[in-house]
C-alpha cells in the first residue's frame, strides 16, 4: 500500500518489544512509524507491525546501519528519527515539522531540555555537552544537545552521503548537513528513563563504541 504520511519516523530497534506499543501510539496524525529491526531476539517486529508501523529488517548490526535503512525506506516528504525505547515523545516532532515547513530550518534537532537528572547518566551528559560545544563552534549555531530526536526533508537527507553505520551516524548527519549549507535549528523536548534494557550509553561497551565512532567522525569531518 502506498503511504500518504507527511512524516516518516524511523525507529532503530534492538529488542524494544516492551517500549514499542506506547511509543508508536504517540505518533501524531499523518506520521508513519518505520521500525528497523536489527536482529531483535524478542517480539519487536511483530509488536511493531501490530501497532501499524512499517517494519524494515536490517541484518547488518549497528545503530547507523538501522537508522540508514529506515531513511532509505522513507517515502514521506519529511523524515524523523526517534529512539524506540520510550525515552522520547514522538508527539514532540510536530514543532520540528513546523520549522521545516515554514522554511526556517533544514535540520531540526531535539534539545533534551526537560530531562530528569537521574534519567540521564552523568558521563553521557558530559560527553554530550562537549560535543554540543564543538558543534556550536563548527556550525556557528548554538547547539545544546546531539539528541536522537531529529527531522529533515527526506530526499536531501537521502542524498547527503551518510557513511557511518554505527554510533557516529547522528554526529555525521549534523556535520555533513552543515557542510552542505543546511540551516540547523533546535526545539526543546523532554527525556525520561528508557523502558527495557540499555544498549548504548547505558552500558560500558556501548559508551566506548560511541566515543570511538564520534572521535573518528570528528577527525574526518570537523576542521
Ligand atoms: N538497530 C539497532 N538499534 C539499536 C542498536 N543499538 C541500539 N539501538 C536502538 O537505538 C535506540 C537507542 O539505543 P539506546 O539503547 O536507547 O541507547 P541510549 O539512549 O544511548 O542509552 P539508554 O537509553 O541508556 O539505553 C533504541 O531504539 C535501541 O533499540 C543497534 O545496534 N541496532
Ligand atoms: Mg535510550
Amino acid at each position: 500500500m502506498v503511504s500518504t504520511a507527511r512524516v516518516d519516523v524511523v525507529f532503530p530497534c534492538l529488542n524494544e518489544e516492551a517500549a514499542l506499543p506506547g511509543v508508536l501510539a504517540r505518533l501524531p496524525e499523518g506520521y508513519r512509524g518505520i521500525v528497523v529491526d536489527n536482529g531483535s531476539t524478542d517480539r519487536s517486529a511483530e509488536v511493531a507491525a501490530a501497532a501499524g508501523a512499517l517494519v524494515v529488517s536490517e541484518p547488518r548490526r549497528g545503530f547507523g546501519s538501522a537508522a540508514h535503512a529506515g531513511l532509505m525506506a522513507a517515502t514521506a516528504p519529511l523524515v524523523a528519527f526517534c529512539d524506540a525505547d520510550a525515552s522520547l515523545d514522538p508527539a514532540e516532532l510536530q514543532p520540528m515539522a513546523e520549522l521545516i515547513d515554514a522554511g526556517t530550518a533544514d535540520l531540526v534537532l531535539g534539545h533534551r531540555a526537560r530531562a530528569g537528572r537521574s534519567d540521564w547518566p552523568l558521563h553521557v551528559r558530559m560527553a554530550n555537552r562537549y560535543l554540543a560545544r564543538r558543534l556550536s563552534r563548527i556550525t556557528g549555531t548554538r547547539i545544546h544537545d546531539l539528541g536522537p530526536l531529529r527531522m529533515a526533508r527526506t530526499e536531501p537527507l537521502q542524498q547527503l552521503g551518510l557513511r557511518d553505520r554505527r554510533s557516529g551516524y547522528p554526529l555525521e548527519m549534523v556535520l555533513r548537513a552543515n557542510a552542505a549549507g543546511w540551516r540547523i535549528a533546535e526545539t526543546e523536548v523532554g527525556y525520561t528513563r528508557r523502558v527495557g534494557r540499555s544498549k548504548v550509553t547505558g552500558t560500558v561497551r556501548g559508551t566506548a563504541t560511541a566515543i570511538l565512532d564520534m572521535s573518528r567522525i570528528l577527525s574526518e569531518l570537523a576542521r
